[in-house]
């Protein structure tokens, strides 16, 4: 018989990317990421797997123990990386589940493929997992394994977490076969969400849609109990703060400051470059600032980081192009030789660098129009143990439910996005001090760690709550 895990871990992506080496080898790092290095001491302790993605579509590379995990390859042939990654995950449900900033697109041969993929991770996980063991299967990709899991092998415990929004009732409903999906979920024991409302309108679906009967947190399907509750996601705080208080991270954040030209107040953006991110809504108020002279170029300065992401898809394509013509609109009409109002990186940064950028801000900047929690605010206040800066965070991200002394906006109004970021640019240190604190307690008592743990010892409770 082959070998068998107590604890298993469902994800999209496998926590591994490959690297060639100049020899051409191949080898497997870490990824980097809270919710691997959440995730991977629990997987490793508990003798634990991991069914993923390799992020390379064709055969997938043979199951490989790493870093104390063992880990499961799920082969993604180029066809299913366009129709269930590409066509459902991200062109379907992603904008559907952020609000519909973009119109969400439906079509037949991707809702087949996610079906199928699907599957194929349900079918990995039963083989891998050991009788009553536990699996945890993330986000929006995988909402139909639970249940089909649950068809397979019905001794497990089964968790979810949903790591983007959950929409409103009306919204779901756009969806079709809307039912099956929310089956899907019902096949945990345990469906996590990042804010009360998203849990809330999960059970007000099952509801509407399959006539169940659901109480406060909970609702019986199919003889069993499903739990519904929000598990606010967080970050390595022990990460951040070593690089944080690291003597050349922090030389290189005086560097960065000195290079933007010293007296400049920073502004900075870190995002994925994605439509959900506000990116767009951010320059238009920057823009405005400086053509009202509310702020010039010789006193302030922006950092926008747009790491690349999803670029084979259309949509994602359209907004790098929006927002690089108003970047270069926005330099071409302010800038003097030498001196640019808008510094754009559309790359990716490693961990120091991005941590650099944080400790040299003086206003953070985070402005999406709906985001499931946004991580880079939770980095941003522990970073800053100087207790300066300033954090402008709209109030549709996740995190705004926690950092509640945030200067926080309506990015939906360029208005209040512009105001918002003046005061947040006049806060004296006394103001910083007191709002930057508290924020900074609250991410410290509550890392990923403990969302983790909350996690599986809810999960530990209710997978054996069976109804009478
Ligand atoms: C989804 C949900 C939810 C960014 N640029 C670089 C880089 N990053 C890191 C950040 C942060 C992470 O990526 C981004 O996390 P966010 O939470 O901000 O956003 P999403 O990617 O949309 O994540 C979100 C999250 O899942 C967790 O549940 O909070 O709402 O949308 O850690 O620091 N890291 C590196 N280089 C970069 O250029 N190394």
């Amino acid at each position: 018989m082959s070998e068998s895990y107590e604890f298993v871990v469902v994800a999209n992506r496998l926590p591994v990317d490959e690297v060639v080496a100049d020899d051409g080898g191949r080898t497997w790092a870490r990824s980097p990421g809270g919710l691997v290095s959440a995730l991977q001491p629990i997987v490793r302790r508990q003798g634990g797997a991991w069914v993923g993605w390799t992020g390379q579509p064709g055969e997938a590379p043979e199951p490989f123990d790493a870093d104390g995990m063992h880990l499961h390859p799920v082969a993604l042939s180029a066809q299913d990386v366009e129709r269930y990654y590409e066509g459902q995950s991200n062109s379907t449900i992603w904008p559907l589940f952020h609000d519909a900033v973009e119109q969400p697109a439906h079509r037949r041969p991707w809702r087949h493929a996610y079906d199928a993929v699907n599957r194929r991770f349900a079918e990995a996980a039963a083989q891998l997992a050991a009788p009553g063991g536990t699996v945890w299967v993330h986000d929006y990709q995988l909402m139909l394994v639970p249940a089909m899991l649950r068809d397979l092998r019905p001794d497990l415990q089964i968790g979810f977490f949903l790591h983007i929004p959950f929409p409103p009732v009306e919204l779901f409903m756009q969806l079709p076969r809307r039912a099956e999906l929310l089956r899907g979920l019902l096949g945990a024991d345990l469906v996590g969400f990042q804010r009360p409302l998203a849990a809330q309108n999960f059970l007000q679906l099952t509801a509407r849609l399959l006539g169940l009967e659901p109480q406060d947190e909970h609702v019986e399907h199919e003889g069993r109990t499903v739990v519904a509750r929000a598990f606010p996601i967080s970050i390595d705080v022990g990460e951040v703060e070593e690089l944080a208080t690291d003597p050349e991270v922090q030389a290189e954040a005086r560097r960065m400051r000195a290079e933007l030209g010293g007296d400049r107040r920073l502004l900075l953006g870190v995002d994925r470059l994605d439509y959900t991110k506000g990116i767009e809504q951010r320059l238009e108020a920057y823009g405005e600032l400086l053509a009202d002279g509310t702020v010039s170029n010789d006193d302030v300065v922006l950092v926008q980081v747009a790491t690349p992401s999803r670029m084979r898809v259309q949509e994602y394509q359209e907004l790098r192009a929006r927002v690089e013509r108003e970047v270069g609109r926005i330099n071409g009409e302010f800038g003097a030789v030498g001196q640019a109002p808008v510094h754009y990186l559309f790359q990716s940064m490693n961990r120091a660098e991005l941590v650099a950028l944080y400790l040299a801000a003086d206003v953070m900047v985070i402005t999406p129009l709906r985001d499931g929690m946004n991580l880079v605010a939770k980095e941003y206040v522990v970073a800053r143990g100087d207790d300066r800066g300033a954090l402008v965070l709209s109030e549709f991200a996740g995190a705004a439910a926690e950092l509640e002394t945030a200067f926080l906006v309506n990015p939906h109004d360029v208005e209040d996005l512009k105001r918002v970021i003046t005061e947040a640019l006049h806060a004296d240190d006394g103001e910083q001090a007191g709002r930057m604190r508290p924020m900074r307690t609250q991410v410290q008592q509550n890392d990923i760690d403990k969302w983790a743990r909350d996690f599986l010892e809810t999960l530990d409770s209710t997978g054996s709550t069976k109804p009478d």
